[in-house]
């Protein structure tokens, strides 16, 4: 038998007995409760990094554990593999993106194998499988013909670096969220899925089913969405039969409002000066703002500035003549692309107005204040008491709101009306590497979709890639033939991809049932299965990945494929990987190979530390003493059950160990409760009190139930040595059948218990007692304590005060 720990041929062995016997495939038929694991499926981007195998090693000890407490659990793994590094390699060095792809799936897949990941490989796929992406077109054309998805022109974001449009969710301040270059607005032809929709029941249901999500991300999630309770108003425009439509969540401010701004891009105002002598103006202007980059808009570091059209409109409570404005701080893309400015009670209007000397009029006062708009020095947003406002004067600002706007519905002037900031998602990208958008161009029918029938749509594989720009799909030309499914002419085939994030946005839908060949998804097998317990990822997808995924389910359900609203039931978002003090990245040049650290102490001990280190859900640091220790303590647990091993060979007599059970028992609850809360660190930690008391205790005082117990514990963090001792200590079954031991309350009760004794209550000596002692024993023997005995000769005695198991306090 051999002594020392041998990590790499231990693992190995394992790894290889657990894939021969299929043991993490699911059984087909069961009568157990189902539990979905999910970690985020990966990018192949070429192998592993620490963040990944932390990822891993969490959603692993889930697994394994849930497993052992009798659920039926899928842990399923696949591959995010569309999208531009593939193409951007074949770009730079030639192959083909395809290859690059398999070739990174290859690496990584054995890469976690020797892990040691209790997961159904069985089930695995890529997302650039046309198995795969056959059925995401499918969706495509089935959304398409609800209406959820359409072409149009617009400004859209766009990255110059990776030459594509980007969603709103892939900008963050104002760069993009793979190369982090600039985001430029660009006017294009794009493809729209309306996920806005949705936008309500997207919110309603992060309160009435998302309990088990993080605050955080519920937040980000509600503040993407945006819900708006507003008023639409519109304004005659003078000397043209023509209205303007504004959105304002302040109409009780109505008579205060003395001038109007639109967008820079506002059509009806652009069309009513062609010809006039402001169209230059206006033009210059446009193009000027235009110009200010995306993050400074955000960050409004800009100056408020606008330029006049010419054109007056009348306010419909005052009757008042408000000049009409283009200005750089009115987003084309909310609300209604114009607003009603009121400087005396909105900050930007207030800006402008002392900018361009347009007049301020105080419409809103707090009681008993009287505000003077020749010298404010700032607007007064607050709510009060309204004044110069007709018949509404002396009415409160909050109740204005309705009043003013039931007022306006019955002018026909206005109606109640709800906005959101979410926009639609733009899925079109100009790239090869990814799902073909399934339809055609025909001069007869116009868009139409490809027939059912006639799926996948296959991405060509013989394509250039020059880097030039454009979608290299429209260079080929064999490609862009098509026969229109409705007409049965030629036609043109659509170029643009979709955007990666369609595949990943019900993927885990998918892993339920990979292999059906009928359709998207197997009903039933998705209902049972369905949503996703657990899943676990960075917070870097709070708004979009995690909104996407929401939508998709929403989508799949009204297109009949499931019965459900939310795909998945509890999310926790991982903390990062770090090493002194900022994240690992090949940039700051502060990465440690998972590769190196499996070769030097095994996977064991790895993952022991990642999850060791920290708290799932908080960045952890990474310690070379750290992991040392981790491999030290599984040293130390397999000479303890080698020692263990040895003294039963020549002395099989078992004798009964009060305190080892005790022990025992605190140790199965404390980790049952920590596996619970996902605190596997202090799990670990009790784990490893527990080691120190067996070997405190002696070889020849443990029992076999005690080491057997410690194996079982560990095994869900570290599954290869435990499985090797487990089969040491004579079991024949795996560790994965094994049930989580329970632990009984009878035995956490000590038998002793340590009192304190205190004299006045200063601490002056501690005694043990059996728990089962009376207190008039308790108070005798307590007085009966030499350093006792000390203080209270020739004292008188007033109380003595026990607290059981605790304390007694002797008054004198
Ligand atoms: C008049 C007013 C008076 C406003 C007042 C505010 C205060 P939220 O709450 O975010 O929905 N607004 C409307 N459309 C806009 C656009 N396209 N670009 C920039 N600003 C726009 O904000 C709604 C308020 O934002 C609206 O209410 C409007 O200004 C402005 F004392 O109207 B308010
Ligand atoms: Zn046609």
């Amino acid at each position: 038998m051999s002594k020392t720990y041998d990590p790499s041929s231990i693992e190995q062995k394992w790894q290889k007995h657990w894939e021969d016997n299929h043991i993490f495939s699911i059984p087909k038929h069961t009568h157990k409760e189902k539990y979905y694991v999910l970690e985020m499926l990966p990018y192949p981007s070429g192998k592993l990094h620490m963040g990944h195998v932390r990822n891993y090693s969490i959603g692993d000890v889930i697994a394994r554990y849930n497993r052992m407490k009798g659920y039926n659990v899928m842990h399923p793994m696949g591959w995010d593999a569309f999208g531009m590094p593939a193409e951007n390699a074949a770009i730079k060095h030639g192959g083909h993106p395809a290859k690059w792809t398999y070739d990174n799936i290859d690496h990584m897949r054995i890469q976690m194998k020797k892990m040691g990941l209790a997961i159904d490989w069985s089930r695995e796929f890529a997302t650039c499988d046309p198995d795969y992406y056959k059925w995401e077109q499918l969706i495509f054309i089935q959304m398409m013909k609800k209406g959820w998805v359409y072409k149009k022109t617009s400004k859209i974001n766009w990255c110059n670096t990776c030459q594509t449009v980007l969603a709103n969710e892939q900008v963050s301040d104002g760069c993009c969220w793979r190369c982090d270059a600039s985001v430029e607005m660009k006017s294009m032809s794009q493809w729209y899925f309306r996920i806005t929709e949705f936008a309500q029941e997207l919110l309603d249901d992060i309160d009435n089913k998302l309990q088990g999500w993080p605050e955080r991300v519920r937040t980000m999630q509600k503040e993407w969405i945006g819900r708006s309770e507003g008023t639409y108003i519109d304004f005659d425009i003078e000397n043209h039969d023509e209205k303007i439509r504004v959105f304002t969540t302040r109409p009780d401010t109505l008579h205060g409002s003395t001038f109007m701004c639109v967008g820079c891009e506002h059509s009806q105002i652009l069309n009513l000066i062609k010809g006039s002598q402001f169209e230059t103006k206006v033009s210059a202007f446009a193009k000027k703002s235009a110009a200010i980059d995306h993050q400074s808009r955000l960050q409004e570091k800009y100056d408020k500035e606008g330029a006049f059209t010419g054109l007056y409109c009348i306010n419909p409570l005052s009757k008042k003549r408000m000049p009409i404005y283009v200005a750089n701080f009115v987003l084309m893309e909310y609300g209604t692309g114009a607003v009603m400015s009121v400087p005396a009670h909105d900050q930007r209007d207030f800006e402008f107005a002392k900018k361009y000397e347009l007049p301020i009029s105080v419409v809103i006062q707090k009681d008993g204040e009287t505000l003077d708009p020749t010298n404010m020095t700032e607007a007064m947003n607050d709510p009060g008491i309204l004044i110069h406002s007709g018949k509404f004067d002396g009415m409160k600002s909050t109740d204005a709101i309705p009043e003013i706007t039931k007022h306006l519905e019955s002018m026909g002037y206005g109606e109640k009306t709800i906005t959101y900031r979410l926009k639609d998602w733009c899925i079109s990208r100009q790239r090869y590497w990814g799902t073909p958008i399934p339809v055609v161009y025909c001069d007869e029918c116009g868009i139409v979709p490809v027939a059912e029938s006639e799926l996948p749509v296959i991405l060509p594989k013989d394509v250039t890639f020059t880097g030039q720009g454009g979608s290299p799909l429209a260079t080929c030309n064999d490609f862009k033939k098509a026969i229109c499914p409705r007409c049965g002419m030629k036609s043109r085939r659509e170029t643009d991809t979709m955007d990666t994030f369609v595949e990943s946005s019900w993927y885990l839908l998918r892993y339920i049932c990979p292999n059906e060949t009928d359709t998207i998804l197997n009903k039933e097998q998705v209902n049972y299965w369905a949503p996703v317990d657990q899943y676990i990822g960075g917070i870097e997808h709070a708004v979009g990945h995690l909104l996407y995924c929401r939508y998709f389910t929403k989508v799949l359900r009204e297109l009949g494929y499931v019965d459900f609203d939310e795909p998945i039931e509890n999310l926790m978002t991982q903390g990062m990987v770090c090493k002194d003090g900022s994240k690992m990245s090949k940039s700051k040049g502060n990465v440690v190979d998972p590769d190196e650290m499996t070769q030097k102490y095994g996977t064991d001990t790895a993952r022991m530390f990642l999850l060791f280190a920290a708290p799932p859900v908080k960045d952890m640091e990474w310690s070379d003493t750290g992991i040392e220790g981790c491999y030290r303590f599984l040293n130390r647990v397999w000479r303890l059950t080698h020692a263990y091993l040895d003294h039963i060979a020549t002395n099989s007599e078992v004798i009964e160990n009060k305190e080892l059970m005790r022990m025992q028992h605190k140790t199965i609850k404390k980790m049952t409760d920590d596996f619970n809360r996902f605190h596997f660190n202090t799990a670990i930690a009790a784990s490893m009190e527990y080691v120190n008391f067996m070997f405190a205790q002696g070889i020849d005082k443990l029992t076999p139930e005690a080491i057997n117990t410690l194996i079982i514990l560990l095994s869900p963090i570290s599954p290869h040595i435990t499985e090797e001792l487990w089969q040491l200590m004579g079991h024949q079954t795996l560790l994965i059948d094994e049930p989580w031991p329970s632990y009984d309350m009878a035995h956490l009760k000590s038998d002793t218990a340590m009192m304190i004794i205190q004299i006045n209550g200063k601490t002056r000596d501690r005694m043990d007692i059996p728990v089962t002692l009376s207190e008039e024993d308790i108070k005798k023997q307590a007085l009966a304590l030499r350093k006792v005995q000390k203080y209270v000769t020739d004292k008188t005695i007033r109380k003595i005060i026990v607290v059981p198991n605790k304390l007694v306090n002797i008054v004198i």
